[in-house]
């Protein structure tokens, strides 16, 4: 057999988030996330991300004051609460090396503001990290995948308040505490997304912003966000100096539309604003064009005297990333656009879709991958990739996806060539190994596994799991180490 391309010890495995997948949003002491009051919305078109993540303090109480998780998806996941040790053995089953996972905060912290960790919410946990550790595969975990506590929300309008950093430290070093057997961290998921939906990145409530000042407002949550990362980072690299922190970027890959230098700069522009997030976690301080276009929008950031060093000091060992499609983008106030991972991008006339309209493009994984080693220079780390897609559970219990193994097909083989180019990627996590709710439309109908789980989006359903096709071709995937895809 001919040697992989991939390091033998590459980190093949799945993602999932502790929101989308777990249920119990309310047994064992947890507290109500921002998770718990996403509304499911049917007749809003899947292709409006900003109307299914848009939120009012009025539709906040309404969910508060409704105890079911009818129209919550997210409250019931898909039960693996009660059900990770037989999805962990399934998982186990495909050869994974590595699964990504968060810790919800409100299993720990119930409004965030506790002193101490709450006992269930910790055992839960380390249940999970001991079934893991038995079947060899290596967590990786996510300290903030859109879960903070409602009431942080709703009382301090979420990161917007600087004393909310308090309370995340306090919740990182109870994981430190508590799960030191853990080697890879990261800290905020897609931490670009604040701008794209605040409430579920930050637990900003809009009607509670400054008129006018919305922006300006998100910034400074950003910031503060971004300083929580240095300090948590610090602490790890104290408490744990064998652990690694990782940052985590949805990762926007932006082409000109044409080769007309209008399309070119804004295409320039667009990439620059994606990366400045972690060119702050990797290099320790803000972009000066960063700074700059915010003095030019008049956006103050209210830094505090020593943030920047604090920051300076302590900055991410790894740079891991989501990767779904690429965007195009153009001057032409008339361009035709297509929606993405919660954004909305000119349409590249040379790429398909899938039926929620996100552009497939394994090429730009590659693009992706080249560019982010050589502007940072770090180990990286894919922790999101795949295709929701509407499956089919066949009468015999089989699901023929050969749509979603070609899609993984495609974005390896440009893998491959990146890593063969010389690119150090150390570990590949697909997005919703196992059927989960959608982030941002709260779909079950939206799946992304190599198992398909019996429900609907209104949670009917017996729950139980079934492998597809591209079940058993990822397992021959990890087995022979990426070499064989057929
Ligand atoms: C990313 C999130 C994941 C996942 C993914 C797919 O933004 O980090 O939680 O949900 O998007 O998006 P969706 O679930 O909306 O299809």
């Amino acid at each position: 057999m001919p040697e992989s391309i991939f390091p033998k010890d590459f980190l093949w495995g799945g993602a999932v988030a502790a929101n989308q997948v777990e249920g119990a949003w309310n047994v064992a002491g947890k507290g109500l996330s921002v998770a718990d009051v996403a509304l499911y919305k049917p007749n809003v078109d899947v292709k409006n991300y900003k109307a299914h993540v848009a939120i009012t303090s009025q539709a906040i109480q309404e969910a508060m004051d409704d105890q079911t998780d009818t129209y919550y998806p997210k409250r019931r996941g898909v039960d693996f609460y009660h059900r990770y040790e037989e999805d962990i053995d399934l998982f186990a089953e495909m050869g994974f090396k590595a699964l990504r996972l968060s810790i919800a905060w409100t299993r720990l912290f119930p409004t965030g503001k506790e002193q101490t960790a709450n006992p269930e919410g910790i055992d839960f946990y380390k249940r999970v990290f001991a079934k893991l550790r038995s079947v060899n595969i290596e967590p990786i975990v996510t300290l903030s995948h859109y879960e903070m506590p409602l009431y942080l929300a709703v009382s301090n309008n979420g990161w917007v308040d600087r004393e909310v950093i308090d309370d995340f430290v306090r919740f990182c070093n109870a994981c430190y505490d508590n799960f030191p057997e853990v080697k890879y961290w990261l800290t905020f998921n897609e931490v670009d997304s604040i701008v794209r939906h605040p409430f579920t990145t930050a637990g900003i409530i809009p009607d509670k912003c400054e008129e006018g000042k919305e922006l300006e407002t998100i910034y400074r949550a950003l910031h503060h966000q971004l300083l929580a990362s240095a300090i948590v980072t610090r602490d790890l690299h104290t408490k744990l100096p064998e652990a690694k922190m990782g940052c985590m970027l949805t990762k926007l890959e932006t082409y000109a539309r044409t080769c007309a230098p209008e399309d070119v700069e804004l295409t320039f522009k667009k990439n620059l604003d994606n990366h400045f997030y972690t060119d702050v976690q990797v290099f320790g301080e803000y972009p000066r064009l960063i700074l700059r276009r915010m003095d030019l929008e008049g956006i103050d950031l209210n830094i505090q005297p020593g943030d920047l060093d604090i920051m300076k000091e302590n900055t991410v060992d790894f740079v891991t990333f989501s990767y779904y499609m690429s965007m195009t983008e153009s001057a032409d106030p008339d361009a035709e656009r297509t929606p993405g991972n919660t954004v909305l991008g000119v349409k590249n006339p040379y790429l398909p879709s899938t039926d929620w309209g996100w552009q497939i493009d394994p090429k730009g994984l590659k693009i992706s991958l080249l560019e982010l080693y050589d502007r940072y220079k770090k180990p990286l780390m894919i922790v999101e990739n795949g295709m929701g897609a509407k499956d089919i559970l066949e009468e015999d219990g089989t699901i023929h996806d050969l749509y979603r193994i070609d899609y993984f097909r495609a974005h390896f083989e440009q893998m491959r060539e990146a890593v063969n180019e010389g690119v150090d990627l150390i570990g590949y996590t697909s997005w919703g190994c196992i059927d989960l709710v959608s982030a941002s439309t709260s779909q079950m109908s939206k799946r992304y596994g190599f198992i398909y789980v019996d429900a609907d989006d209104e949670g009917n359903g017996t729950y139980d799991r079934f492998k597809k096709d591209s079940f058993y071709w990822y397992q021959k995937v990890i087995r022979t180490n990426g070499l064989d895809l057929n």
